[in-house]
């Protein structure tokens, strides 16, 4: 993909807007409340396979009223089992690029955050939400199981006994609950969700690159392993970023009271 402001259209469902070092991603479903269908986990897996060079961090954000009203329900009436699979699998795959492909993703969430919907939020590294933003699992309303991430990532924000209760209830959990548990960051007053969004993309892409690039491959990472293999994975990533050209830049910039020149 060109490295230039620019806007790309992928297949009418994801617009990505590139400005600078920041790209705005927006599903652009708003008719079906941003649904995941296919083409747009297509979308997602084609953009995050192949940024656009330059960019650092992205603004993932839904057009309308609602972020994502999770797995598009109508392509799933009746799948057999391989299928099912399948899909469930190419969804990890995709939501590991997301969450671990290097760009920092920050999430700017409002209305349904519902399902695949939360799946793809917790694959965000920052997210923002406003005052109309619902989180609900109700998978079990419907007869079916998460299969987008959530027994991991999910249950890894609220823990497995509070994902265990929104999926046996399918309760819908509002936006102060929300940002109580875990499920957004920050707070943005009503329609200054993505606004907000975007300024911490921008004060994250003023971070050493290299920084970023750890926090979101390590840090995730380090959670699944043994202490001792954690520690030890540590210990590389602190000597991988304290001896690149950025840390003394980031050190001399401290001592000498401005603001860091990173790469
Ligand atoms: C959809 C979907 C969808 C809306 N798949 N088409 N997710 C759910 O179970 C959530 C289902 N959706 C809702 O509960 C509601 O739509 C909302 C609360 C999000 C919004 O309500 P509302 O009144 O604004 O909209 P609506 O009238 O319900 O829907 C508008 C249209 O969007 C309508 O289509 P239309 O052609 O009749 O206009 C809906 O059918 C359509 N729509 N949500 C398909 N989800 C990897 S595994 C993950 C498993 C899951 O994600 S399960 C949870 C699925």
């Amino acid at each position: 993909m060109p490295a230039t402001s620019a806007t790309f259209d992928h297949a009418s469902v994801l617009r990505a807007v590139v400005e600078d070092r920041i790209a705005r991603l927006t599903i652009t479903r708003p008719d079906k409340r941003n649904a995941v269908n296919d083409a747009l986990i297509g979308a997602f897996d084609a953009f995050f396979s192949d940024p656009p060079e330059g960019v650092r961090v992205v603004v993932l954000a839904g057009e309308g009223e609602h972020f994502s009203a999770g797995l598009d329900l109508s392509e799933h009436v009746s799948r057999p089992a391989a299928d099912v699979m399948r899909h469930s699998r190419n969804w990890h795959r995709v939501m590991d690029k997301i969450q671990l492909g290097g760009l920092v993703v920050v999430a700017a969430l409002k209305g349904a955050v519902i399902g695949g919907g939360l799946e793809l939020a917790a694959s965000t590294h920052v997210r923002v939400a406003e005052p109309s933003t619902i989180y609900q699992l109700p998978e079990g309303r419907r007869g079916i199981f998460v299969g987008g991430g959530a027994t991991v990532r999910v249950a890894r924000i609220i823990g497995a006994d509070r994902m265990t209760e929104m999926m046996l209830t399918a309760r819908i959990c509002g936006a102060e609950e929300g940002l109580a548990l875990g499920f957004a960051h920050y707070a943005a007053a009503a329609g200054e969700g993505e606004a907000r969004a975007l300024e911490l993309a921008r004060a994250i892409a003023g971070n050493a690159p290299l920084s970023n690039y750890l926090v979101v491959q390590a840090l995730a990472r380090i959670q699944d392993m043994p202490k001792a293999d954690g520690l030890f994975a540590e210990s590389l990533a602190a000597a991988l970023s304290q001896t690149a050209p950025d840390a003394e830049e980031g050190l001399r910039a401290f001592l000498e009271k401005r603001k860091p020149r990173f790469s």
